[in-house]
């Protein structure tokens, strides 16, 4: 590692150069520039001077495979985990500059959805500081998720989010690792189980290293794949020499890993997906292989050193590609082949939502992948045998429906899945409960010991360290040892929870964050937010499921009974939400319009002011997630129960000091059960009575009738008050609520409102609320993504 004095040098030498490069003193470069020119710095010194990984005596080397990877920007990170965030700052100091401000100048890297893609990068942060030898393998998107802007009329529009372009220093762009890939064409059987596949067409894969920094650990790389074709090359191997149909195809590799698939929790069965998932599944085997034969090693050997994690489904298709080259190109047999990957894979999977659960037609499969779909059979016929001899003659029928592979025309990506890998865990305890109880059942009879839990977590460097630098001095404070490290460590300030002086300094921490964000909301949005008033922060991806238009049902109702009675006390509430719909997801985007629509009617209302307020910010990211976590008072978490695998947000908001109102859904049971049921505020039906809800036979319109409070806020939606005296603009919501409500909003409406009368309640009681609010923070520690990767190592990647 470099010793500050090191540093000094090379930060003057590095900035010498680059100011000389451009006929410029350091007094004349702009904010962008400093940034440039620390990332750059930043970058060739984690390249030289931090150390790589090693193996670890009891765990396998990891390779986790994920389409997406939302690591937001790394620059002040990378500072952190180098130990030269205050080196830095005391740099830049000498040139009148503040390193807070050079950071917001950093584009987020946006190449995930929503909480997948930020669990894989908390995950590769916590294997990078706790040294656990791993690899991140996924797309180089050149467009990340769309950014998000609102129209005259509270719409979302999107625009295309080209992060690299203008400049991104922080990657290595690996010319020498190419890889190969065939898609379509003809396969020969040249015996037994060996086939020759000759593709019809192939596009290169090129690899970008953007290297991940742990703290006090190793740096290794997330290995991003790109595509590209060279069109001289790829003419001269397609058929027939048709050149216009070839030089498609030369476009088409291009397209490949152009744009991330905007779908959160939704699979759309379009073949670029499919090929942009082969594609990185075949990049990544291939290099795995590469290195664990470079190494000495024999094929056999590969289980015993290397794991293969799949985060969901969308890289299922390397189960089959493993198996392809283990046969064909290394002449194994069947058995062998197949000994060796049921072995290597491991798969997490983060829903149970039937339209996220993959399934691709077995027509567009074997057009593009025809070898594949062959191994793919000759797993469904093994399983077959296994099925038939485990359950009886009575059984089987069901059995069968349940855990084939291929069903009606149908590749189900989740059961192959099941039936690769000698591991399958879910993302919280009830969420692995219900993978085998309603999901899996007859798999968990067939392969016992298979399945296993790993509830979520998200890392501390970034969600409390560096996103709230007040709390941390906090905490440093107080705390014995590095809770940075091991975050079990928050404990200790349990004891202070009812310590006035502890009280006072962490409240005014909380206030201050809230007057940073206020800030940040009037620059945004033009809106002067009190500070006094509660933060209700509700920040995600906007889906049905997590019922953001139950909060804005309580929102309307709330402003509807201020306007009927101002006298009546009233805690002040500031609404905050941030939140991307799918482009393609009709009802999300109407409740986005709908939220907007309610803010700027109650924005504008002058009884409303510093009452009750509603702050939706555009195109919510991990950049903007650190500044709004800090300052939340009240986390909204209200998924209809069994809908939510687990949520990472959750843990974010609570561990920073906001008080939980959820549902008993996904992880939200286990805030629960470590902070208290005294520190969260849990509302709504459970798991068992949404089953008898339904069992009932659920008609929403019956609460609708018989609640008068729910009616007028909904006849209100549907009136135009919100939408300029537009009857039509929220009809498709109206008439879903009312006539459909899957998710169960109008059945929770009541105990929702209840819930949100005690949050007010409590929050008078200041005492008592920050008194809460510490012990959120001092018990959550087992939230922390290292204990996630413990978990794994202990249950799941052990050798
Ligand atoms: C869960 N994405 C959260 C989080 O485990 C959980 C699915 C299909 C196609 C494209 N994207 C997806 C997801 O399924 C997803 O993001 N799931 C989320 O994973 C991490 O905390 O509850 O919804």
């Amino acid at each position: 590692m470099l010793s500050s004095q090191q540093f000094q040098t090379l930060f003057d030498a590095t900035l010498n150069r680059y100011c000389e490069a451009r006929f410029l003193t350091p007094s004349q470069l702009s904010d962008t520039q400093w940034y440039q020119f620390l990332a750059t710095l930043s970058h060739q010194t984690v390249l030289q001077h931090f150390p790589a990984n090693a193996p670890l005596a009891n765990t396998r080397k990891v390779n986790y495979l994920s389409m997406e990877f939302l690591i937001g920007r790394l620059l002040g990170n990378n500072l952190l985990s180098l130990g030269l965030y205050d080196e830095t700052n005391q740099q830049l100091a000498k040139y009148g500059k503040n390193l807070v401000d050079i950071l917001e100048q950093e584009r987020d890297p946006s190449l995930g959805n929503g909480g997948l893609g930020r669990l894989a990068a908390c995950y590769l942060d916590s294997m990078a500081s706790l040294s656990q030898p791993a690899i991140g393998y996924g797309l180089h998107y050149q467009y990340g998720l769309f950014k998000q802007a609102f129209g005259d009329e509270g719409q979302q529009l999107e625009s295309g989010d080209g992060w690299e372009r203008d400049f991104y220093p922080q990657q290595y762009h690996r010319a020498d690792f190419r890889q190969t890939v065939g898609f379509g064409g003809k396969v020969s059987l040249i015996s037994g189980d060996k086939y020759a596949w000759q593709p019809e067409w192939t596009i290169f894969g090129e690899a970008f290293d953007l290297p991940v920094v742990g703290y006090k650990g190793v740096q290794q790389p997330l290995r991003l794949w790109q595509g590209y074709s060279e069109s001289a090359f790829d003419l001269a191997t397609f058929n027939d020499g048709d050149y216009l149909d070839a030089e498609s195809r030369v476009v088409d590799a291009a397209k490949l890993t152009k744009v991330l698939y905007p779908n959160d929790n939704h699979a759309e069965g379009k073949a670029l997906r499919l090929m942009q998932q082969y594609f990185h599944c075949a990049c990544s085997v291939a290099d795995i292989l590469k290195n664990h034969l470079a190494q000495g090693r024999t094929l056999e050997q590969l289980p015993e050193f290397e794991v293969i994690q799949l985060n969901d489904t969308h890289p299922a298709i390397a189960i089959p590609e493993l198996l392809r080259l283990l046969l064909d190109q290394y002449d194994l047999s069947w058995e062998q082949a197949w000994a060796i990957a049921s072995k290597t894979f491991a798969y997490t999977n983060h829903t149970l939502l039937p339209e996220a659960l993959e399934q691709w037609d077995q027509k567009l499969l074997t057009q593009l992948l025809p070898r594949h779909i062959l191994i793919i059979e000759r797993i469904n016929d093994q399983l077959r045998q296994q099925v038939e001899a485990a359950f009886d003659k009575a059984e089987f029928d069901a059995a069968w429906q349940e855990t084939a592979v291929l069903f009606d025309q149908r590749v189900r990506m989740a059961n192959l899945c099941v039936v690769g890998s000698f591991a399958v865990n879910g993302v919280a305890q009830i969420h692995s409960d219900l993978v085998v109880s309603d999901l899996f059942p007859a798999y968990a009879r067939l392969f016992e010991g298979r399945f296993h839990n790993v509830t979520n977590g998200i890392t501390p460097r970034r969600w409390i360290r560096q996103a709230n630098p007040k709390l941390s001095a906090l905490l440093d404070q107080h705390i014995q040892g590095d809770w940075t490290q091991d975050l079990s460590l928050l404990n200790q300030i349990e004891p202070l929870a009812k310590n006035p002086a502890f009280q006072t300094a962490y409240r005014a921490i909380k206030q201050q964050n809230k007057q940073a964000l206020a800030a940040e909301i009037e620059q945004t949005l033009g809106l002067k937010v009190n500070c006094e008033a509660i933060f209700d922060v509700q920040i995600k991806r906007f889906h049905e499921y997590k019922r953001q238009h139950l909060n804005l049902l309580n929102i309307i109702a709330t402003y509807q009974s201020l306007k009927a009675n101002p006298q009546q006390d009233f805690v002040p509430r500031v609404f905050i939400f941030a939140g991307k719909a799918a482009p393609g997801y009709f009802m999300a985007k109407q409740i986005i319009q709908a939220i907007n629509g309610v803010a700027n009617v109650i924005n504008q209302d002058p009884d409303m002011q510093g009452k009750l307020q509603v702050a939706f910010l555009p195109d919510y990211r991990v950049s903007l997630a650190e500044k709004i976590i800090p300052a939340a008072d009240v986390s909204e978490q209200i998924s209809l129960a069994g809908k939510e695998a687990s949520g990472t947000g959750n843990m974010k908001l609570a561990l920073n000091g906001a008080i939980t109102l959820g549902t008993l859904d996904g992880a939200n049971v286990e805030i629960a059960e470590f902070a208290g049921n005294e520190n969260v505020v849990i509302f709504g039906h459970t798991v068992d009575s949404v089953r008898e809800l339904r069992e009932q036979g659920y008609v929403s319109k019956t609460y609708y009738e018989q609640d008068a409070v729910l009616k007028q806020a909904i006849d209100t939606l549907a009136d135009g008050t919100f939408s300029n005296g537009d009857t039509e603009r929220f009809e498709a919501l109206v008439n879903d609520m009312l006539n459909h409500d899957y998710f169960c909003v109008l059945a929770d409406f009541a105990s929702y409102r209840e819930a949100q009368d005690i949050v007010a309640k409590r929050y008078q009681d200041q005492t008592a609320w920050v008194e809460s609010t510490i012990l959120n923070t001092a018990r959550l520690g087992a939230f922390s993504s290292d204990r996630s990767i413990r978990d794994y190592q202990t249950r799941i990647w052990k050798k």
